[in-house]
């Protein structure tokens, strides 16, 4: 019966996934809100009031089939829904409170007067009624009560922006969701409607501030004649509460000012960031203020002139700070030319050796926006010993929405319980107004921005939504933003309940819905890390290119500094203050102890802190090379036994959604295939050491397509060799279709076979898979992974389930090219059904 209902209810309209977690689909139960008003009353005519009230209507008629009716009038007389500030409120009931409620706080009441029954949604200000607003239906969307509510939330910190790293050609930089939102080939697109809605959203779970550029900024995204089109989607977010910011080019006095130097110090290059600031204010009242990214990865900075980056940031805070506007400067700041040779260098120091000791010459209204980790949104890194290395200095945490190193929204990784424990880690800090409390100093309070030294601080997620229906395009990493958010609002909210709720608003309350994606997202982050980097080590991607798949040594022997140091003999970063590059050092105690020693330092991070033998023990009792093989096994299974527990909600939601994951669970398991082998066999070659389980190296039902019988096809060379089974694939350069075949000699049977082909992005190759003579299947390699070659970024498996095979069949993959895609090959895997 249940079954019934989710069938009709999600059978109505194709499901886009556009509505994201605002779907508003109907609640099985309605008659738990029976006695809900059929009237809502705003004591508040603000453009934000009336995105609430709007917003209202829309959810109740949604969820509950019933259309409200807003009115504006004096007298209360009847039951209703009363939206106004708290003190707004207060006039009109004096029974409730007129306390002060911090900035874009709310509170929730249902309230019984005079025979009426009223809810009350009170804003501290008129954000605080949005968010009050959006709660109020967050929690109609999941089938609680409203009958006694008497609820209070006030915001963790002031500062919860999401930035985008869009370019003004339509591009972004890092994003896995298509174009832009905002631009279009140089100019802000003339339809911002997804830019509404974009807002709508991240007011729903209470963001307040969007930087909508990319920090490598453009040179003249503050010339006039930008400015004036910027200033339409400042526009757009306005009613709902999202102040734009935008990301500058420290060099902008001499690129669009035209002056002879960008020194801040110098007088003319402090007037000239004044009155440009002043014209940004006349064109976007609410501005929220810079963002910069500054003498790091070729961004010109302060260090130009001899100048620190507190002088770069305080000429930029002091031009904004009549208009209430903010720095956030990034801490992402270091050399990406170091010496590759000296065992003492090291990218993990740059950001508290740059920053901690210009700690307390920032202006008030500058805040340090600090990356989580001290390399760069790894799927594995300690926290940033500079988020404990500040005392006087306002700090907001950066973290990555995008899954720029977590599979880029191809594979599933749901993040909030990494960040969480970011949050929660204590630092022991030790600061001007912060006590050094036996309990220690969790980031989440050291970010909160709410003592007297530091009154701002918050945290920024780097979201890059793009303009694919569903905004992240896997559907399911849509909980990233929603739960980045409701961190920053609230860290004390746990993974799960984050993850629940995201289901129920996404899904609905399907409890077994709820039960699987809750279960797949807390499980993500662990299976992920597990079959791509080991123990802290690094993602082991391709560091110099697109991130995504291996790319084992990429990351050595050059000046990025992302260096594992993987050798014959051993692997990892000595950081140790013995006989490392220090930077444990850089830790309060009794962290840097606990880093420092190899008897505590943990398991996850042990690659990170230190460099060790492939025979070190680690506290789990495995080897460190088992570990290694081990994990990878372990991980790419976890990774394939994703795709059971989904299909077991086959039917319990539209099936646009289902397939889409479905389909992409499907690549993720073969593409954690790919990272498995590459791993293991790099390592294997590596380190000499075979895998106590015979696995590594050893792929009984694997034929390599290089030794198959070759009709136009040809071996080639894999580079880099680990992406490939046996460092060879086969490819075709006629134009007409190659075949590979080979005699099956298994015992007679129920077989899957799988392909593993490139699917590089320079064409669209079709492969057909022939048993006997006779087509069992077909496919079309159209990915648009990120790669032209065959390497680890495009290595792809095809699966073809159930086929009957006996001894003497033949099975062939045939590949016709297309453009510069080459159809190419590397192994056919025979596996029982
Ligand atoms: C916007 C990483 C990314 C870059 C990004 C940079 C940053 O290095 O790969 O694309 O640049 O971080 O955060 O500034």
């Amino acid at each position: 019966m249940i079954l019934l209902v989710f069938v009709c209810t999600y059978g109505a309209h194709a499901e886009t996934g556009e509505a994201a977690w605002l779907h508003y689909a109907p609640v099985q139960d309605s008659r738990l809100y029976a006695a809900l008003p059929g009237t809502v009353i705003s004591l508040n005519d603000s453009v934000l009031a009336k995105s609430a009230a709007r917003e209202l209507l829309q959810g109740v008629s949604g969820m509950l089939r019933r259309e409200l009716r807003v009115r504006t009038q004096k007298e209360i007389d009847a039951s209703a829904f009363v939206i106004g500030t708290v003190t707004e409120v207060h006039r009109r009931f004096p029974d409730l409170p007129a306390t002060e409620i911090a900035d874009d706080a709310f509170y929730l009441k249902t309230l019984h007067h005079r025979g009426h029954t009223y809810i009350v949604i009170a804003g501290a200000n008129e954000r605080g009624i949005l968010y009050g607003a959006f709660a109020l239906l967050r929690r109609i969307a999941q089938q609680q009560s409203l009958a006694n509510l008497d609820d209070k939330e006030t915001p963790a910190a002031p500062i919860r922006w999401v930035d985008q790293w869009d370019n003004p050609d339509g591009s972004i930089e890092r994003g896995y969701a298509g174009r832009s939102i905002f631009f279009d080939n140089g100019h802000v697109r003339s339809d911002l409607t997804r830019v509404s809605e974009y807002a709508r959203l991240l007011a729903s779970v209470g963001i307040n501030g969007c930087n909508v550029n990319n920090v490598n900024a453009a040179a003249d995204t503050l010339s006039t004649a930008s400015l004036e089109e910027l200033a339409r989607i400042a526009d757009a977010f306005r009613p709902w509460g999202v102040r734009m910011a935008l990301s500058v080019n420290i060099a902008s006095p001499q690129t669009i000012g035209h002056l002879d130097t960008f020194d801040p110090l110098d007088p003319r290059v402090e007037a000239w960031w004044k009155s440009k600031t002043d014209e940004v204010y006349r064109l976007i009242p609410d501005f929220a203020g810079f963002t910069v990214k500054a003498d790091s990865e070729g961004q010109l900075g302060p260090s130009n002139y001899g100048r620190t980056p507190a002088d770069a940031a305080n000429t930029l805070a002091r031009a904004l700070k009549p208009h209430g506007g903010v720095v956030l400067y990034r801490a992402f700041v270091y050399n990406h030319h170091l010496d590759w040779r000296d065992p003492k260098a090291d990218r993990a120091r740059a950001a508290y050796d740059i920053f901690h000791p210009l700690d307390g010459e920032f202006e008030d209204n500058v805040v340090l926006q600090i990356k989580h980790g001290p390399i760069d949104f790894q799927a594995r890194e300690p926290v940033s010993p500079l988020i404990g290395g500040l005392g006087r200095t306002n700090e907001a945490m950066e973290v990555q929405v995008t899954q720029e190193y977590t599979g880029q929204q191809r594979h599933l990784c749901f993040l909030v319980p990494m960040w969480k424990e970011v949050l929660d880690f204590h630092m022991y800090a030790e600061g001007s107004d912060l006590h050094a409390k036996p309990e220690g100093t969790p980031v989440k309070e050291l970010i909160a921005g709410k003592s007297f030294h530091r009154p701002l601080g918050g945290m920024v997620g780097v979201a890059n939504v793009g303009l694919d229906a569903n905004w992240l395009a896997h559907p399911l990493a849509m909980a990233n933003l929603y739960g980045f958010a409701r961190l920053a609002w609230n860290p004390d909210l746990t993974p799960k309940i984050i993850a629940e709720e995201w289901t129920r608003l996404t899904f609905g309350n399907d409890p077994e819905v709820v039960k699987t994606i809750t279960a797949m997202q807390l499980a993500s982050w662990h299976i992920y890390e597990s079959y791509t980097g080991p123990l802290g080590a690094g993602t082991m991607t391709d560091i110099i290119g697109v991130h995504y798949g291996p790319g084992i040594e990429s990351s050595e022997r050059n000046g990025w500094g992302q260096w594992h140091r993987a050798d014959h003999d051993g692997i990892g970063m000595d950081r140790t203050v013995a006989t490392g590059t220090g930077y444990i050092g850089q830790y309060h105690e009794p962290v840097a102890a606990m880093y420092e020693s190899l008897a505590t330092c943990p398991d996850a991070l042990l690659l990170f802190m230190h460099h060790v033998p492939y025979t070190y023990r680690l506290h789990s009792g495995k080897t460190v090379i088992q570990h290694i093989y081990d994990s990878h096994y372990e991980g790419a299974e976890a990774a394939a036994n994703l795709i059971p527990q989904w299909q077991t909600l086959k039917g319990r939601m539209d099936d646009e959604r289902y397939e889409d994951v479905l389909n992409r669970l499907t690549y993720q398991a073969g593409h954690a295939i790919v990272w498995r082998d590459a791993i293991s066999e790099w390592f294997l070659k590596t380190s000499g050491i075979p895998d106590d389980k015979g696995r590594a190296g050893h792929h009984p039902n694997r034929v390599e397509a290089e030794s198959m019988q070759l009709k136009g096809y040809a071996p080639v060379d894999v580079t880099p060799w680990e992406t490939a089974s046996g460092g060879k694939a086969v490819i075709c350069e006629l134009a007409e279709p190659c075949s590979a075949s080979f005699a099956f000699s298994g015992k007679p049977g129920r077989y899957q076979i799988s392909a593993q082909y490139f699917d590089t992005n320079n064409g669209a190759a079709g492969f057909r898979l022939l048993i006997n003579g006779k087509q069992m299947d077909a496919w079309t390699a159209d990915d648009s992974l990120p790669s032209p070659k065959m390497n680890g970024h495009t290595s792809t498996r095809h699966t073809t389930s159930d086929v009957a095979l006996q001894a003497g069949d033949t099975i062939q993959i045939e590949g016709l090219p297309d453009h510069g895609d080459k159809a190419g090959l590397d192994y056919v895997e025979i596996d029982p059904e």
